[in-house]
């Protein structure tokens, strides 16, 4: 029987525990003791992941795009995450795609459960990644759909039908942004613009959409929002809350909370950019923290390579004293590893990683 079936077990929404009204959470969210929030946790008002104004990348002015592209080189090497603003993406795109979503997670159980995902795909409404029987679970719900290629976007799986041209055009302008941030990162591995383009299929990519609904969590504590996992994916573009933090990166043993600039994307590197690479560029593990007192929405937008394609690290980017760190694998087996085991870490990319 092919495991990816169905889960484990019945799947209870995290809404529905948090709608009533427990003073505590059952015992399968809460977390061992290392893995609570409060360890090493930085809310400090002076760190923050770097934010980065495109204006200019594609402009006359060299200079001001050659410092862009500095600035992006650094934050790649020493963070892994950054934020992006005046990015091209309208304003009110973003927040007409959040709110839809927003509404989609209040409307009645009985229309969300029509959506009811199964680990076959995962796409549609779903409350937990992974599917081992027994595992401690975050405190959230998703909703998981393809936009790219289009061979796998299914309007009938897209439950706001209503609002249909801000999703489609939100997943058109992201497609682009991710095109051009691609272009920067490849130039600033020392490639040609199209080489990491050309590494994941060309034009025919993959994209996908996770949008996270974090309730309220009567002891946040005790949980996470979603556990530590670097994505296994190429870049993630995040619209994170307007209002609400929770994201948290791990900066060398620290977690430190990012401040969401207005109106910005939170930009990270996904775990094929680092097999690419050969680990020039790396994925950084990050988790969500929630709170007793307010929701939280965020869409986590991921651009892929092609789903058939070997993903290794480039000759380019591979010498005598740098020899490839990762065996070539698709993306479709690489996957596999977050669907069965959920979140965890950055264990599988350090796993893959040739013995010597
Ligand atoms: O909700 C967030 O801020 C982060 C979500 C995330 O990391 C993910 O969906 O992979």
């Amino acid at each position: 029987m092919n495991k990816l079936q169905e889960w484990p077990e019945p799947i209870v929404r995290v809404q529905s525990l948090s709608d009533s009204g427990t003073p505590l959470i059952p015992e399968r969210y809460v977390k061992p003791p290392l893995e609570r929030p409060s360890i090493n946790s930085t809310a400090s008002m002076d760190v923050n992941i770097p934010v980065i104004d495109l204006v200019g990348l594609y402009g006359d002015d060299h200079a001001l795009r050659a410092a862009i592209l500095d600035q992006i080189a650094i934050a790649c090497r020493e963070w892994g995450f950054f934020q992006v603003i005046n990015h091209g993406v309208s304003p009110q795109l973003m927040d007409r795609a959040r709110e839809a979503w927003r509404q989609f997670f209040h409307s009645p159980m009985e229309v969300k459960q029509a959506y009811a995902n199964t680990p076959k795909t995962y796409e549609g409404y779903g409350s937990r990644l992974g599917v081992e029987k027994g595992a401690i679970l975050d405190w959230s719900d998703y909703y998981f759909l393809h936009y790219l290629p289009s061979t796998l976007k299914d309007f009938l799986s897209n439950p706001l039908l209503i609002c249909r041209e801000v999703l489609d055009e939100y997943g058109k302008q992201l497609v682009k942004l991710c095109g051009r941030l691609m272009k920067v990162l490849s130039i600033n591995l020392g490639l040609g613009e199209e080489r990491l383009q050309n590494a994941f299929g060309g034009e025919n990519i993959g994209a996908c959409l996770r949008v996270n609904f974090y309730p309220k969590c009567p002891q946040p504590d005790l949980a996470l929002g979603l556990s530590s996992h670097s994505d296994p994916g190429g870049i993630t573009l995040l619209l994170p809350d307007n209002h609400v933090p929770g994201l948290q990166v791990r900066k060398d043993e620290n977690w430190i909370t990012v401040k969401p600039a207005p109106h910005a994307f939170i930009v990270n590197i996904g775990d094929q950019i680092q097999v690419l690479s050969n680990a020039t560029y790396k994925s950084v593990e990050h988790r969500v923290i929630v709170n007793s007192s307010e929701e939280r929405v965020s869409l986590a937008f991921f651009y892929n390579p092609k789903s058939d394609v070997p993903i290794e690290p480039l000759k380019e980017l591979v010498a005598p004293d740098r020899p490839p760190l990762y065996p070539a694998m698709t993306f479709d087996e690489y996957r596999l590893f977050i669907r069965m085991r959920g979140p965890s870490g950055k264990s599988q990319v350090e796993s893959l990683k040739s013995p010597r």
